[in-house]
């Protein structure tokens, strides 16, 4: 079969909910993806940061074959002996006292939300419905009802209501809407560190510094979403780190299982995942021992790898070589660590094209939103590799 054939498949048969670039893989080992037809790529998007570790690491690789073989599902009815060993190697190396586990990444902030509610009406005391959730207009946290119910972008909403009520939406990297949002009700602010979907917003500097005091003033959670930028990804384990705070509690996802098996979390301080009982909440594939062995593997490399100042280190490189290019398109190169987004100025017809440009030269990443092409490799990418990526990038963008 040739890409086209696989590609009328797709259509046949499928929903078509995406428009994917058109190339046909079949193969993946470290930053490299091959098609079917042969053709090699960089892959510089990483599964939207769940391979961060590269693809098929063989480490994470045999971790998830020797468990296979022992055991992969026992559900949440029995113990067994990859959760306890998991839950203390991620609550260890994250400064975590409780974890919840879960598969996808709009499970664990469905989670998060159920835990705050639920905190909100046991420990702060708020009436019986009237939790408030605040989260950041432009968010990104998944697909679920409820998410996409306060979710500011109308595709993601269209056709699909009603929605969840309880959520409040204010600026992102604006702290006086947030003082100005919260109420006795508030129990939380669901917020990412950097907006992906958004177009790899960072917000300005010192914001969650303010973000931190605010919700310690008023005794509401601060809830990140790492789901995307956690794990390394922009340079350190979590991206709350680049302002030097915590958070009460953080979502991970993607990265967590280096692409192998969704796998995703709530980390959290004791009070906040200390409010569920014994059946207030549950998943049959949450915690499984397949999951547990992938994640705890997935996480060793991540470390034991040097992975996150690696992420640093080339993110810098790269973002400094982009700002470099003096293209008449690009409006400006922003992002940390390898979370990078190059937004196209509108006269340049949208970023779509040059990712189909750059694709035909070899090298594979996504636009989001109309103007800004995304480049996020996996974190284990070295110079030489980013020079070759970047010869491509820069005749692309003096070209088009
Ligand atoms: C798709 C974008 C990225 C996320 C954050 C939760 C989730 C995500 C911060 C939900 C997921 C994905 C989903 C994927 C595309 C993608 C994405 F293009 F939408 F913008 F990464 F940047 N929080 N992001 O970024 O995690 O339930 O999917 O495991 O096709 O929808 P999930």
């Amino acid at each position: 079969m040739k890409t086209e054939d696989y590609i009328r498949l797709e259509n046949q048969f499928g929903a078509k909910n995406y428009k994917p670039l058109d190339v046909v893989l079949e193969r993946g080992e470290g930053i490299w993806v091959w098609d079917i037809e042969g053709r090699k790529y960089m892959d510089c998007l990483s599964a939207y940061s769940a391979v961060n570790q590269g693809h098929c690491h063989p480490r994470i690789l045999k971790a998830l074959t020797e468990q296979a073989k022992k055991l992969t599902l026992v559900s949440r009815a029995f113990r067994h002996d990859q959760l306890g060993p998991f839950y203390k190697e991620i609550c260890e190396l994250t400064r975590s006292h409780y974890v919840l586990p879960m598969n996808s990444g709009a499970e664990a902030v469905e989670s998060a939300i159920k835990a705050v509610r639920k905190w909100g009406y046991i420990v702060k005391m708020v009436p019986e419905g009237k939790a408030e959730i605040i989260v950041c207009a432009n968010n990104f946290h998944g697909r679920t009802l409820t998410i996409v119910g306060f979710s500011t972008e109308p595709q993601y909403r269209e056709g699909y209501a009603p929605f969840t009520p309880g959520f409040k939406i204010i600026p992102f990297g604006d702290t006086e809407a947030l003082e100005q949002a919260i109420t006795p009700n508030t129990v939380a602010f669901l917020v990412e560190p950097i907006q992906g979907e958004g177009g790899v917003i960072v917000p300005p500097p010192g914001y969650f510094k303010t973000v931190r005091d605010i919700c310690d003033k008023h005794d509401v959670n601060l809830v990140l979403d790492e789901i995307q930028t956690g794990l390394g990804r922009t340079g350190k384990l979590f991206a709350e780190e680049h302002d030097g705070i915590q958070s009460d509690l953080t979502l991970v996802g993607k990265a967590l299982s280096g692409g192998f098996y969704p796998v995703s979390a709530v980390l959290s301080n004791k009070e906040v995942l200390g409010v569920f009982k014994p059946g207030d909440h549950g998943s049959t594939f949450g915690g499984n021992p397949l999951g547990c062995a992938v994640a705890r593997e997935a996480l060793k490399v991540l470390v034991e790898e040097n992975l996150i100042e690696n992420a640093q280190v080339q993110g810098d490189y790269f973002q400094k070589r982009l700002k470099e290019i003096k293209s008449p398109h690009v409006k400006e190169v922003r992002g940390k660590g390898l979370m990078i987004g190059v937004e196209l100025v509108p006269e340049a017809k949208g970023a779509r094209r040059f990712c189909e440009a750059l694709r035909d030269k070899g090298v594979l990443c996504k636009e989001t939103h109309e103007n800004v092409i995304r480049f996020a490799p996996p974190l284990i990418i070295q110079q030489k590799e980013i020079d070759w990526a970047l010869e491509r990038i820069e005749s692309i963008l003096m070209k088009e």
